[in-house]
């Protein structure tokens, strides 16, 4: 039988053509076609950014799964979702090394200004200048805002550069031996690349502000591939415009893809948008994992990836 969904965030065209591949009659929010359509809606499919709140909820009373593609929910309205009966997926897993792998990138990107000695050489400006000392990587502190699946394979690149590796989260891990620090205040004191790696979200928002990006110092780098609103965007573009910090390398932002103006303008910045998952490998990846949480829903089976507050 064919089932009904609804699809609340732009997908890849391989992701598409998988839905309807299995039969899935696919309504885009953005220009639904059929006006019955709302009430014949199983299920929600929509990437990590998307937003399922209480309203939309209450316009698809049939909705009993809301699948996501990505590994963060924040946009969604878990507990509304528990309260209607309706259970949340995720894809874990599948992207951490990619993430990672960017994390990596952006901190070499920054600490060695990457991109702007690739811009020094197509300006031409090599022939009558030299491109100005950086930082070195190798061996410097890097501290982690979170230690879970992400913010571990991030250290464990981040050792094989031999980097002195700190973190905080909300309790200590008795199976890393990486220092631990009480307060994200406290670890930014101590470290050259302050690496965020937390969820998105009530409890983190604008988890990095002023305090923070103080503690981290002129000498230090502040580095985002979790969520944007985790990052107090304003007091960091100011702690960027005063040097009271000496960069930052972003993936996320706040209203994306929408930049702020004043953080392009910025020469000590690496800016790039929102592409930690996104190589061909991983998100075909994502897009089968989000299809086996849809095709065990329909068939009545144990769910391969629900958000923890759902398992
Ligand atoms: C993408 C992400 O935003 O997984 C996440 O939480 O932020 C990213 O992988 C997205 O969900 C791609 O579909």
């Amino acid at each position: 039988m064919a089932h009904d969904i609804l699809q609340i965030s732009p997908l890849p065209p391989f992701m598409l053509k998988a839905l309807h591949e299995a039969d899935y009659i696919v309504h885009d929010h953005t220009h639904i076609k059929d006006p019955g359509a709302l009430s014949k809606v199983t299920a929600i499919v929509g990437t990590g950014s998307a937003k399922v709140d209480q309203k939309l909820l209450q316009m698809l009373p049939h909705v009993k799964l809301i699948a996501i593609c990505g590994v963060g929910y924040d946009g969604v309205d878990v507990a509304a979702a528990i309260d209607k009966g309706i259970t949340v997926t995720h894809t874990p897993g599948v992207l951490t090394d990619d993430v990672a792998d960017l994390a990596m990138g952006l901190v070499l990107s920054i600490g060695r200004r990457i991109p702007q000695a690739d811009k020094f050489v197509r300006n031409g400006d090599w022939v009558d200048d030299m491109f100005a000392l950086t930082h070195q990587v190798s061996g410097a502190r890097l501290g982690l805002v979170g230690m879970g699946r992400i913010g571990r394979a991030i250290a464990k690149r981040a050792a094989a550069f031999d980097m002195r590796i700190a973190y905080t989260s909300r309790q200590a891990k008795s199976d890393v031996s990486y220092t631990f620090y009480q307060t994200v205040t406290n670890l930014a004191a101590n470290v050259d690349y302050l690496v965020v790696a937390v969820p998105g979200g009530d409890s983190t928002q604008n988890l990095i502000g002023h305090s923070v990006l103080q503690a981290l110092g002129t000498k230090g780098y502040l580095i985002n591939i979790a969520r944007g609103s985790v990052v107090d965007q304003p007091e960091l573009v100011q702690a960027l415009k005063n040097k009271t910090i000496a960069g930052a390398a972003l993936d996320v932002f706040w209203d994306e893809p929408i930049v702020d103006p004043e953080l392009r303008r910025l020469p000590n910045v690496v800016l790039t948008p929102h592409i930690a998952s996104a190589t061909m490998e991983t998100r075909q990846a994502m897009a089968a994992l989000t299809l086996d949480n849809l095709q065990a829903f329909y068939e009545g089976k144990a769910l391969p990836t629900p958000v923890p507050e759902c398992q």
